[in-house]
């Protein structure tokens, strides 16, 4: 399986990146890319080949390329952001998908989605409807995906800017989250509670391995103990902006 990641540079106006349920903080420029490139590094060390959508330095938070997308098998559903000022984002990873042989489709108005609302596990999509994605952008989403035998769900998503923002799954399927900010626990037939709120962000890498951030080291103790291999980065710059380290990158496998 070939495994790829489209990620996608931070620009020079990543400080001024939207915010909605935490206070703005000073954002270190020079550090975000350090820590940028380390994550990029990390997958690439994984296996993973990464390919850079142009930046787009008009657009703070184009670095959270995930909420641009969504990819299943050879299908690129690109989104229609629900925050305007992140519309402009989305016809590069358009171009960067077309040119990798995706097959595109769009969400329409006035469907909304961001990325960063769907989580999949195999065939299984869950999508939150909160302030970025409506429930015109899940329907969209819902018949883009069924000719590929996927089911999509939607979850509600208040306490946090995007569902991946308060669960991810494990490789086996099992949905973690920080249980203060998840909304609706009994979505899940597997859910894990785990102690930090950094530690609900998992990207998989392999069928025994993620890819978490440093923020959560007591969370990286209980994934440890359930025999998984645990790569952590540093993204203390994009947590400030209510990132974190699954929209860093589109992960594109097969
Ligand atoms: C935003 O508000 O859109 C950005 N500051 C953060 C986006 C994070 N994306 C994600 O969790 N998928």
């Amino acid at each position: 399986m070939t495994t790829r990641a489209l990620v996608r540079r931070p620009g020079p106006r990543l400080a001024d990146g939207l915010l909605t349920h935490l206070e703005r903080q000073t954002v270190d420029l020079d550090l975000a890319l350090r820590q940028w490139e380390s994550y990029v590094a990390a997958l690439r060390a994984e296996g993973w080949e990464t390919v850079e959508v142009p930046a787009a330095d008009d657009c703070p938070d184009a670095v959270f390329v995930e909420d641009t997308v969504v990819v299943l098998d050879d299908l690129a559903v690109i989104s229609r952001p629900g925050a305007d000022e992140r519309k402009p984002e989305t016809a590069a990873t358009e171009v960067a998908l077309r040119s990798l042989g995706y097959r595109i489709a769009h969400i329409e108005a006035p469907g909304t989605l961001d990325g960063g609302d769907v989580l999949k596990h195999g065939r299984t999509v869950w999508a939150g409807l909160g302030g970025r994605t409506n429930a015109e952008g899940v329907e969209q989403l819902a018949a883009h995906l069924a000719p590929l035998g996927a089911d999509v769900i939607g979850v509600p998503v208040a306490k946090v800017l995007h569902l991946k923002s308060a669960v991810t799954a494990l490789p086996d399927g099992t949905v973690v989250g920080f249980a203060p900010l998840v909304d609706d626990p009994e979505a899940w037939d597997a859910f894990l509670p785990v102690p930090e709120e950094g530690g609900s962000h998992v990207v998989v890498l392999d069928g025994s391995s993620v890819l978490m951030a440093t923020s959560a080291p007591l969370t990286r103790a209980l994934f440890e103990e359930r025999g998984l291999r645990v790569v952590a980065v540093d993204i203390s710059e994009f947590e400030k902006l209510e990132g974190c380290v699954t929209c860093l990158s589109v992960r594109l496998r097969g």
